[in-house]
């Protein structure tokens, strides 16, 4: 049996969660073109006939400029420090730049402190020719001594199976840890509030998407029924306004696609009312930060 944790890390909006997801063949964890979406550390299982992989994904790396953000680096930082393996995810799509560098810095510091094999893995090759892949490849190669780099798309599945295996050959032997049909670790309420938050996240812009946090306050299942009730937090009476929409309009299309969502993840009916409420600064405040499980 091959068995271990692997940490994907990288920078915001390379594509972690997405790969994570398809590694899986399942949405486990919210997705969005906005930076800064993964706020904490979500755990994914595969269980494969001769192994178990456990998949830690992580907050992108960025510099910080709030208390949750600082916690959000630590969280992936702590994740990279007690996996097995690490994959770095960088995108195909250009050459490394400042914040590429940085990550790989990073790498070297946790790779000094205990030795371990790590994976460059190059995402969306989906929507780069091959002639502009093959210098994006040499450049990254050329940073780092890596255990192996992969091209893949995690959008499309091209190349994943190959990383799959690439992964249980530098994984140790060990015994499966999870239950075979135990595919995460979080809870149908945490998982209700991501997919609110994942919505509101496609459908707002500027600084709206930084500034909510979402948190189930009541989850009660009735038979194949479940009645959700949930606040949105935001920073601003402003953003409140964004959220609710002229009408509320806004508010009743995210909820709706929310719910669909839920119906389908969790196989039953979902009764979903949400609240929308100001909570000023509270990316700031600590004891809101643990209350939100950050
Ligand atoms: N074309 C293409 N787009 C991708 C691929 N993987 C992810 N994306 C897109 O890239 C954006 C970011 O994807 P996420 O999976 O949320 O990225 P992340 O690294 O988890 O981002 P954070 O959680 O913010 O750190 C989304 O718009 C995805 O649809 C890929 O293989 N190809
Ligand atoms: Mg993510």
């Amino acid at each position: 049996m091959k068995c271990g944790t692997v940490a994907i890390i990288g920078r915001s909006n390379v594509g972690k969660s997405t790969l994570l997801n398809r590694l899986l063949g399942e949405k486990i964890a919210i997705v969005s073109d906005k930076p800064q979406t993964t706020r904490t550390r979500i755990l994914g299982i595969l269980s494969l006939p001769h192994g178990q992989i456990a998949f830690l994904d992580t907050p992108g790396l960025h510099t910080p400029r709030h208390l949750l953000n600082r916690r959000m680096v630590r969280t992936a930082i702590e994740a990279a420090e007690e996996a097995d393996l690490l994959y770095v995810l960088m995108e195909a799509t250009c050459l490394p730049g400042p914040g590429d560098l940085a990550v790989v810095a990073s790498v070297k510091k946790l790779i000094e402190k205990r030795h371990r094999p790590v994976l460059l893995v190059v995402n969306k090759i989906d929507v780069v020719n091959k002639c502009k892949l093959l210098p994006v490849l040499e450049r990254y190669t050329a940073l780092y001594d890596w255990t192996a780099v992969v091209p893949v798309s995690g959008r499309t599945g091209d190349n994943v199976n190959r990383l799959l295996d690439v992964t249980c050959s530098y994984l140790p032997e060990g015994v499966k840890v999870y239950a075979d049909d135990m595919v995460t670790d979080q809870t149908m309420r945490t998982l209700a509030a991501e997919m609110i938050r994942e919505k509101i996240l496609g459908a707002t812009k500027e600084e709206v998407p930084y500034a909510v946090a979402v948190e189930v306050d009541r989850f009660e299942e009735e038979g194949k029924l479940a009645r959700i009730h949930a606040s949105i937090f935001v920073e601003r009476e402003s953003q409140k306004g964004i959220i609710i929409g002229k009408h509320g309009e806004r508010l009743k299309m995210m909820c709706t696609e929310a719910r669909r969502d839920m119906e389908r993840l969790f196989g039953m009916k979902v009764f979903l009312e949400v609240w929308v409420k100001v909570k000023e600064a509270w990316r700031e405040d600590e004891r809101t930060l643990v209350e939100l499980g950050y």
